[in-house]
């Protein structure tokens, strides 16, 4: 009897969901949330104060737009203009300099390293109290940025962490088992997924991971490979075999052919002979009664 179990185990990572999805649950889905790399980020056309504004971003467990690079503010500036055909002359920014007079800070806490702020932006001209000391995107100034004062009112945009991408990971187990005996064959194939399996009956994962059956499945694969083997053996021997047997049958066949041919020779040889002393003869006789004539 041969038993044949092979044991296939797959792993299948499905990364699911859109970039939307992994927005914070409590925002709302529509053409004023957009996605740009690990961020959310929420247009706000409504007009407010710049502190208000970083209160209300802060209220939903988010904070005003920083814009570390150009990417970014190509992501901005597009989805105001083109996307969102923005009806506002500005938008507040996370940037600031409440803190020390030009010295421009990110609402995150981080210094403005990279900026795009206009090319006389920002200013503290002797002459004036400077007391513009936040961050406007200014989209009638082709996005770049101005320090206007901090009390005037524009729409907003807040920024959100994105939650972390939700991985699954699936294992699909393949066993199929083969049962030969002397009288029959059996083939059986079952497909078995042990998330399924886990729930109908727990002890049958760990049944899969036993020592004692990873070496059984070893031993009928032996068996099995021997098995296949003696199959082509045999197979191969009864080839050569008939070619031999037919070597033989041809062999023998040309023989008879070439007696056949032989004694047919012969024949004629002797009907030839005969013809001969017939014709001598007829000569003879003829010879004899044309000398008696004479
Ligand atoms: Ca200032």
């Amino acid at each position: 009897m041969f038993s044949v179990s092979v044991l296939l185990v797959g792993i299948l990572v499905l990364i699911e969901g859109s970039a939307l999805d992994r927005c914070p649950s409590h925002l709302h889905r529509n053409r004023y949330l957009k996605t740009y790399r690990n961020s959310c980020f929420e247009f706000v056309n409504i007009e407010v104060g710049w502190s208000e504004a970083r209160d209300l971003c802060k209220s939903e467990r988010g904070h005003l737009v920083v814009i570390p690079d150009q990417g970014t503010q190509d992501f901005i500036y597009r989805s105001l203009t083109r996307d969102l055909r923005w009806n506002r002359n500005g938008v507040w920014i996370g940037a600031h300099d409440l803190i020390t007079e030009m010295e421009w800070y990110w609402i995150t806490n981080r210094s403005v390293i990279w900026e795009n702020f206009a090319s006389d932006q920002p200013s503290c001209p002797w002459w004036s109290s400077c007391l513009e000391d936040c961050g406007n995107l200014r989209l009638d100034d082709g996005g770049r940025w101005h320090d206007y004062r901090c009390k005037l009112k524009y729409s907003y945009i807040c920024q959100y962490a994105m939650l972390p991408p939700t991985t699954t990971t699936m294992t699909t187990t393949t066993t199929t088992t083969t049962t030969t005996t002397a009288e029959k064959t059996t083939g059986v194939v079952t497909r078995t997924n042990p998330t399924d399996a886990r729930k109908t009956n727990p002890s049958e994962h760990d049944i899969t991971k036993s020592p004692s059956l990873t070496l059984m499945q070893h031993e009928d694969e032996k068996l099995s490979a021997g098995a296949l083997a003696g199959i082509i053996v045999a197979v191969i021997l009864v080839f050569v075999a008939g070619i031999i047997l037919g070597a033989i049958f041809c062999r023998r066949q040309r023989r008879s052919k070439c007696k056949d041919e032989t004694l047919d020779t012969r024949n004629v040889d002797t009907s030839n002979a005969s013809s001969k002393t017939e014709t001598e003869n007829l000569y003879a006789e003829l010879n004899s009664s044309t000398s008696m004539q004479l």
